[in-house]
């Protein structure tokens, strides 16, 4: 079949994003989705990103499948792609905001005047039963986990997918490719892990690196940056508003006061196009 697909970025984390308002099922198969995400053989990008129609009264569902095949829970840079996306497909029809179903539950992005996308993301979750983690600990924050003969202090953090947050003092001296997927395949993290290294540059400025569950190495990761600034907070290094930096540039996010997390960014469209799959 012919796929008609549209590619935008955010940050440099990249998604090919598709119509799926006349289905509630994926147009692709997990398989097929893994294949176009290569950047050799595919179209190349981080993960395939459906938008599908709403459920429980919302104006969409979103689904993602990563560039391995697995399908997460919630993707934050994605729902700003997303948001970006339904906007184009609506054209004069568009709304500032919408109401997203995931199924890490309901998200709600906005765009704003000065082409940004602000999402409200929910509430973070600390719980070891909800990250999931057996790390024996009610919560975990702060707490030793041996990885690669070395032992990290780790803080983990829900947005609906599980992150695993690290303090370094020098994010650029990590060797990601070799240390995050021992991360993501410890045994004490069920559904594998999304980890994020970071070095607190100022309680508002924070620079982070990321290895995404399923996806590997990426430019910026939205959830990622959340559930930072949420560990950060708890570990007493930084305010609740702050500045994430990452490889692919800067993200805004917030903590509120009523435990809601907002994240700001933008959302580029890149090109469409018609595949064979
Ligand atoms: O949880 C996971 O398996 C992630 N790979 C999902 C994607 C997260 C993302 N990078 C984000 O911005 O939140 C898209």
């Amino acid at each position: 079949m012919t796929l008609t697909f549209t590619k935008y970025q955010g940050l440099g984390n990249d998604f090919i994003l598709v119509d799926n308002r006349s289905s509630q099922e994926p147009l692709i198969t997990p398989e097929q989705a893994e294949k176009l995400c290569d950047r050799h053989f595919g179209i190349g990008a981080d993960g395939v990103i459906f938008a599908l129609p709403g459920q429980n009264g919302t104006d969409y569902t979103m689904r993602i499948y990563n560039s391995d095949g697995s399908e997460p829970e919630m993707c934050g840079n994605g729902i700003r792609c997303m948001a970006r996306f339904i906007a184009d497909l609506e054209g004069d029809q568009a709304k500032a905001s919408y109401t997203i179903h995931t199924l890490a539950g309901l998200i709600t992005p906005t765009l704003t005047e000065d082409g940004q996308v602000r999402v409200d993301m929910g509430h973070p979750r600390l719980m070891s039963s909800e990250i999931p983690t057996t790390i024996p600990t009610e919560k975990v924050i702060d707490q030793p986990l041996e990885v690669a003969g070395q032992s990290w202090n780790v803080t983990c953090v829900s947005m609906g997918n599980p992150h695993c947050i690290t303090f370094v003092e020098d994010v650029a001296a990590i060797d990601l490719e070799k240390i995050g997927p021992l991360f993501e395949h410890h045994p004490v993290f069920p559904a594998r892990t999304n980890t994020e290294f970071l070095q607190v540059v100022r309680p508002d400025y924070i620079k982070m690196r990321v290895w995404e569950r399923g996806a590997g190495i990426t430019l910026a990761c939205g959830t990622g940056a959340c559930a930072s600034l949420v560990a950060a907070v708890l570990n007493g290094k930084a305010d609740r508003q702050a500045t994430i930096e990452l490889p692919g540039g800067p993200l805004r996010i917030e903590w509120a006061e009523d435990d809601r997390i907002f994240m700001t960014g933008p959302a580029t469209r890149v090109f469409g196009g018609k595949v064979e799959v």
